[in-house]
């Protein structure tokens, strides 16, 4: 059963914190605002829009030309990407989790004055349609002056679930070509432009044309450097053993009816991932946990 507005308010809302609106009708979000940090999660694909640390800039991205409709995905925030990453043949890209409404479980501050969100879906009929596996998924949020995602994964069947997902986070940048990525040195990568060649990182990641790397193998942080705004950016990761590094550069961004022209320079996907050959299998009534925490450092 859907949550409506009234609901989650009655239920959940936390006085001069957290509030839940509807500026799209059907697509609930929650606001949260407290002196460490403010951010707004959507309950359709349990899906953060935004993260701004108090004395920061914005810190995830959003097209200005997103869509915010029941049934499709947004251009930027934190997709979760699950329970599969990247294609399937006659699948929809990344999964569906993304575009399904969650139920919001709970809602607290904690005693360091950081707000938890608790958002949770399991398999009904819909699922059962397109992915016939029984499953608990639980992402929970924690919005402080970090961000931190964890996405627990129950199987709940009888069988083992072998899954690749994704927290497909965007982040703003001022300037992608003064942007780098450390931490990725030496790192094995499949290079999507290049067919899926396999490759190895050299020095850090810099950006001059289309990227779409699955770093494999790899617990390392992520370091971003925008040069342009003198930020940097930290992903520290938990149950992950991919990253992938996105940027659709010019071209790729024409084609993107969710892109306005241009804002391929403003962001690049860091995804705490477990991707291609780092795919999770997961045994009946065991949990798996993929985390990722951001920072401005
Ligand atoms: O994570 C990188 C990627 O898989 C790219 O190949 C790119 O197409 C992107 O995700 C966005 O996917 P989407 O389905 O949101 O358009």
């Amino acid at each position: 059963m859907s949550q409506t507005l009234d609901t989650l308010n009655t239920r959940f809302a936390l006085p001069h914190t957290l509030v839940f609106s509807e500026s799209v009708p059907g697509w609930p979000v929650a606001e949260i605002t407290t002196p460490l940090a403010s951010a707004r999660v959507a309950l359709h694909g349990a899906h953060v829009l935004s993260w701004q640390p108090a004395g920061q800039q914005p810190v995830i991205w959003v097209s200005q030309a997103a869509f915010f409709e029941p049934g499709k995905p947004v251009r930027g925030g934190v997709p979760v990407c699950w329970p599969w990453f990247g294609a399937v043949p006659g699948k929809t890209l990344h999964g569906f989790v993304r575009t399904m409404l969650w139920q919001l479980r709970s809602a607290e501050q904690d005693a360091g004055g950081q707000v938890v969100l608790r958002l949770g879906l399991t398999d009904d009929a819909t699922t059962r349609a397109v992915w016939d596996h029984a499953f608990d998924l639980e992402l929970v949020v924690t919005v402080g002056l970090t961000l931190t995602l964890a996405l627990t994964t129950r199987n709940t069947g009888d069988a083992p679930l072998s899954i690749t997902q994704a927290l497909h986070t965007y982040l703003c940048t001022a300037d992608i070509t003064q942007t780098t990525v450390q931490g990725l040195d030496g790192t094995p990568y499949l290079d999507k432009v290049q067919a899926f060649a396999v490759c190895q990182q050299s020095g850090d990641v810099t950006f001059s044309g289309e990227t779409d790397r699955i770093y494999t193998d790899t617990t390392a942080d992520s370091l971003i450097q925008d040069g342009a705004s003198r930020r940097s950016i930290r992903i520290s990761k938990q149950g992950s053993a991919s990253t992938v590094v996105w940027n659709p550069w010019v071209e790729k961004e024409k084609t993107m009816a969710d892109m306005a022209p241009g804002e391929h320079r403003q962001f690049l996907c860091v995804e705490t991932c477990n991707a291609g050959p780092d795919a999770v299998t997961i045994a009946p009534a065991m949990t798996h946990t993929l985390a990722a925490t951001i920072s401005v450092v």
